[in-house]
Formats: C-alpha cells, sequence, structure tokens
C-alpha cells in the first residue's frame, strides 16, 4: 500500500465515521483546505518531472474527488438524521385560536362623498378638485361677491398675512373656486362636481371651523331650470333612497346664481323624531341656481353663448340626516367608538347607488 492509498482509506474512513457536522467540516479543512494533506502534496507537484507528475497529479485528484463524494454522501446522512430527531421531537399546536384581525372603517364623511361621486358620476359628471388656499379672484371676485359682503369680514373667513402687494390669501370657504377654476381651463360643455374642505371662522354645536362641502356646476349652450330640477330631485331621491321623495324649489338669493333658489325635500318630525320622504314638513337640503351670467364673464366663458346651472351643499348636515346622526361636533374627534358605531365596512356597495 502507497502512503498515498493509506491517506486516502483513512481520510474516507474518517468521513464515514463523523459524528457530527462540525467534525465533517474540521476533516474536509484538514484534507481540502487551504493547508490541508491532499492540498500540500498537490502544490509539491511542482518539483516532480513531468512523467511522474502526471502520474501523481492523477492519483490525488482520484483521492481528492473520493474525499469530496464521501464527505458529500455523509453530510447528506447527517442531515438526514437531524430532520428525523427534529420531526419526533418538535410539533405545531394548530388548535391554537387565531389573532382576531383588526378591520379598518371608512369615515361617515368619506362613505357620503363616495356616495355623491357615485350618483352623480352616472349622471355623466367628473370629479374636479383644487387648492384649499385660495386668492381673493377666486374665492370671491369671480363668484360676483361685492367687496362690502359679510362673507368677506374677517370674522366669517381665515385671512393669511398680506402679501408686499397688499393682497391676502384665503382658506377657501366654499367649494365654488373649484369651479371657477375649470371654467378658466375648460371649454363648455362642463359638468362638475368639486367635493371638499372648507373653512369658515365659526365654531359652536352646528358649526365646525372645518368642514365638507359639494358643488356641482353644469354649463352648456341651452342648459335650462328643467335641467336644474330634474338633476336635483333625482340626486335627492337616490341620495336618500326614497322613489317618490317630495322635492320642492323655494326662491332664494345668492350673488354667483339668478335666479335662486333653495331646495327642501318633504320629513315628517313628529316627536322629535325625524323621517325622510312621509308626513308633511319641509327639509332644506341644498342652494343652487342659474349661474350668474356675470360670473360665466369673470371666469371667461361667453354669456351669450353659454348657460347653465349650479348647486351646492354641506356633506356633514347631509350625512347627519341620513345616518341618524344628532351632533356634529364627534365627526372630528377621532373617538374610536364614535367610529366603530358609525363607520362603514369598506368595499361595500352603497345602498344609494344599487337603487340607479
Ligand atoms: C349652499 C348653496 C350654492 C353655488 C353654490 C356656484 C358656483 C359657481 C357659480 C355659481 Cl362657480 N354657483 N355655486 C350656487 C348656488 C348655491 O350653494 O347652500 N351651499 C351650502
Amino acid at each position: 500500500m502507497t502512503d498515498l492509498d493509506s491517506l486516502k482509506s483513512e481520510l474516507l474512513t474518517a468521513a464515514h465515521a463523523a459524528p457530527d457536522l462540525a467534525a465533517l467540516e474540521a476533516l474536509r479543512v484538514s484534507g481540502l483546505g487551504k493547508k490541508g494533506r491532499i492540498t500540500q502534496l498537490m502544490k509539491g507537484l511542482g518539483g516532480l518531472d513531468p512523467e511522474a507528475r502526471k502520474a501523481q497529479g492523477q492519483a490525488l485528484n482520484l483521492v481528492k474527488d473520493a474525499l469530496q463524494s464521501a464527505i458529500e454522501a455523509r453530510k447528506a446522512e447527517l442531515e438526514e438524521v437531524e430532520l428525523e430527531r427534529r420531526l419526533a421531537e418538535e410539533s405545531l399546536d394548530v388548535s391554537l385560536p387565531a389573532r382576531p384581525r383588526e378591520v379598518g372603517l371608512v369615515h361617515p364623511i368619506s362613505q357620503t362623498m363616495e356616495e355623491l361621486v357615485a350618483i352623480f358620476g352616472e349622471m355623466g359628471f367628473t370629479v374636479a378638485e383644487g387648492p384649499h388656499i385660495e386668492d381673493d379672484f377666486h374665492n370671491f371676485d369671480a363668484l360676483n361677491i361685492p367687496p362690502e359682503h359679510p362673507a368677506r369680514q374677517e370674522m366669517d373667513t381665515f385671512y393669511f398675512p398680506e402679501k408686499p402687494d397688499g393682497s391676502r390669501m384665503v382658506l377657501r370657504t366654499h367649494t365654488s373656486p373649484v369651479q371657477v377654476r375649470t371654467m378658466q381651463s375648460t371649454k363648455p360643455p362642463i359638468r362638475v362636481i368639486a367635493p371638499g374642505r372648507t373653512f369658515r371662522a365659526d365654531h359652536d354645536a352646528t358649526h365646525s371651523p372645518m368642514f365638507h362641502q359639494v358643488e356641482g356646476l353644469v354649463i352648456d349652450e341651452s342648459t335650462h331650470m328643467g335641467h336644474l330640477k330634474g338633476t336635483l330631485i333625482e340626486f335627492c331621491r337616490a341620495y336618500f333612497g326614497v322613489d317618490d321623495l317630495p322635492v320642492r324649489f323655494r326662491p332664494s338669493y345668492f350673488p354667483f346664481t339668478e335666479p335662486s333658489a333653495e331646495v327642501d325635500i318633504g320629513c315628517s318630525k313628529k316627536g322629535g323624531q325625524l323621517v325622510i320622504g312621509a308626513g308633511d314638513d319641509w327639509l332644506e337640503i341644498l342652494g343652487c341656481g342659474m349661474v350668474n351670467p356675470k360670473v360665466l364673464e369673470n371666469c371667461g366663458i361667453d354669456s351669450s353663448k353659454y348657460q347653465g346651472f349650479a348647486f351646492g351643499m354641506g356633506i356633514e348636515r347631509i350625512a347627519m340626516l341620513k345616518y341618524g346622526m344628532p351632533d356634529l361636533r364627534p365627526f372630528y374627534d377621532s373617538d374610536i367608538r364614535w367610529l366603530r358605531h358609525y363607520g362603514f365596512v369598506p368595499l361595500e356597495t352603497p345602498s344609494m347607488v344599487r337603487g340607479l
């Protein structure tokens, strides 16, 4: 037996007998590592004459391959043994109850906005948005609201500090500036709604300094009061889910519309209990009118060619009426108990929309 044969049998025997993975790794290093015995022998090949180098090199390679295979085989054996041990020892308790999943709910304001977008969307309206911080022109002047109008006073409107040119930006007091911008940038026909946040310096049981509105605007060559009435009657019936809901138009005044009207729906208020669509009382829901030709001209639309209607309503108010909420203030308190009570399960088709 040559030295190489005995080295081979020694290493293979050690590989077969390695008691664990650590011992097997130590064996690999001692044979095939940088300073391993086989590696050392390989390094010695350089000093042999070509004939002997070839024969010895081939023999060394065979030993190296045999050792590598033996180590692989023993490794697989040891891993199998380890797996069997863990399978026998470890267990998984599949009877443990799953942790309850937290379900988020949709805020009533978001829910109501989604319903409004769905109803007006079916009627062909698209949604327009704009900045919360506006200039005097888009919030007041374009809408024919005169400088002395009470809405423009410090009392009612949040103003930013004066700019060097003396002008002051405002927190928009309605979403009308969004429609003003739409008129400035779009050639009629126009059919948009503008839902969003609005701000007024008013805070009591029925007013919040931040609240939500949706306004709508339709402009075309022959849009008339009949379109206004048909659209808003249909809206009220779809939103409250009452097919034959009585709707009436009462004359009113807004500087931005002429003529103007307020819209009431039929209800009963007996014994402090509000029922929509029954009885002979009326409840105010929204304001509307034919867009004042001065407003069209202010926004760059030719009032001798185009006319149209507009409307606006408070989202908190119509949400409270539909969902029987007695108080405005909890809307913004983030009280989880209120949100759990009045919140909506997401991804459900709003009942109104199914009825359309
Ligand atoms: C209400 C009444 C209204 C409008 C809003 C409007 C907007 C433009 C032109 C003309 Cl750009 N009108 N908006 C018209 C009538 C009534 O809102 O009671 N809102 C809560």
